[in-house]
């Protein structure tokens, strides 16, 4: 049975497990800490989740994991056929995974009776090994995650309407998308639907602030995040042909905001700048942590657009709008990220989304 390392409220092990739940893939849910060593021996980077295969390799980093399981299969996979719609997919995925993180964030640790569920629960996962009173651990955790993932990245007095207005953003346009089809490409899930789950399974409709906003403000989300979460779904029907309303208004929202984060992470991190500032959608955002994996990140887009004929880039590229979009084919920044040279994940040496992990 497939080894999944990670915790029961992480946000990308959530991504991973609807995966596994709809290929019908068995697997055993451990924990991080009690395997950190053996972790960071074979993977590289003690994150949730890390795969161990029954074969005994290790696998890191739910994009590539998702990507190689599905080219082991036979048949239609969560990947578009269609080429322009692959990048739309890869695209759309990426702005789930790292741009709804900080609210994500946010919601969870800056609310109370968030904090208090979500720092119980990793109290009782990741502090078996640390002495001392439940409440006193459960207040380390939260004053890691608040600290570092929140105030350290960039939350704060003047920036949270922002941050808040771009998670109700999420759920209104997924909730538009969802008005017209099953899954958010069309009749089957794809890599577009998974990525969404991370921010909006295990933070966004379990944390208590957010899943109560969901019930009011984007029911079908809701009720699409329990069915992501059964994973009963079909395996063929038809995805959309192109480009239409509800994803041309969720490719906006990546372009004005996804696009602009990932041009200034790279930007800072070819200067050798451990922080930036940034601009987006009228909101300052000072003193963000740089993240290598993110110019990664950046890189892999990069080359998913180069990737695509002329035809099909020039049929995206109304949607596609600049300013921000245009880091996808121009050179600046130039980058270096230097992380998986040899093009090997998800079975390469991984590393985490910022540092050692915590933003400082
Ligand atoms: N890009 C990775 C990100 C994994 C990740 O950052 N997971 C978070 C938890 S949801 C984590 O382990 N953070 C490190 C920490 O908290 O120390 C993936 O898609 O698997």
């Amino acid at each position: 049975m497939i080894r999944v390392y990670g915790s029961r409220i992480s946000y990308y092990a959530g991504k991973l497990e609807a995966y596994l739940r709809y290929r019908g893939m068995p697997y055993q849910l451990l924990s991080m800490i009690d395997h950190a060593k053996e972790i960071q021996a074979g993977a590289g980077a003690v994150q949730s989740p890390v795969v161990q295969l029954e074969d005994g390799r290790w696998l890191s980093d739910t994009t590539p994991i998702l990507v190689w399981f599905e080219s082991q299969r036979d048949g239609p996979t969560i990947l578009p056929d269609d080429a322009g719609m692959r990048f739309v997919a890869f695209l759309l995925e990426d702005h789930a995974d790292e741009w709804l993180w900080r609210p994500a964030m946010h919601y969870r640790w800056s609310y109370v009776q968030d904090r208090d569920h979500a720092s119980g629960v990793l109290t009782d996962e990741l502090m078996t090994a640390t002495k001392g009173p439940r409440y006193l651990k459960r207040r380390m955790v939260a004053r890691r995650q608040l600290g570092g993932f929140v105030r350290n990245d960039g939350v704060t007095d003047a920036t949270r309407p922002h941050v808040e207005a771009t998670a109700m953003a999420a759920y209104d346009l997924l909730e538009a998308t969802l008005a017209e089809r099953p899954y958010l490409l069309g009749e089957r899930p794809t890599l577009v639907d998974f990525g969404f789950m991370g921010p909006m399974f295990r933070h966004f409709a379990m944390d208590p602030t957010p899943a109560e906003l969901m019930r009011q403000r984007a029911p079908r989300v809701y009720t699409w995040v329990a069915r992501m979460w059964e994973g009963n779904h079909p395996d063929t029907g038809t995805l959309v042909a192109e480009v239409d309303a509800p994803l041309a208004a969720l490719l906006r929202e990546a372009c004005e905001t996804h696009l602009v984060q990932l041009r200034e992470n790279a930007r800072a991190h070819a200067a050798g700048a451990s922080h930036f500032a940034m601009e987006v959608q009228g909101c300052r955002y000072e003193r963000l942590p740089v993240s290598r994996y993110r110019v990664w990140c950046l890189e892999e887009l990069r080359r998913h657009w180069a990737e695509l004929d002329a035809a099909a880039q020039a049929s995206l590229r109304p949607h596609l709008l600049e300013p921000g979009a245009a880091v996808l084919w121009s050179d600046d920044p130039k980058t270096d990220s230097g992380y998986d040279p040899e093009r090997l994940a998800p079975f390469n040496r991984a590393i985490n989304v910022f540092g050692t992990g915590v933003p400082r």
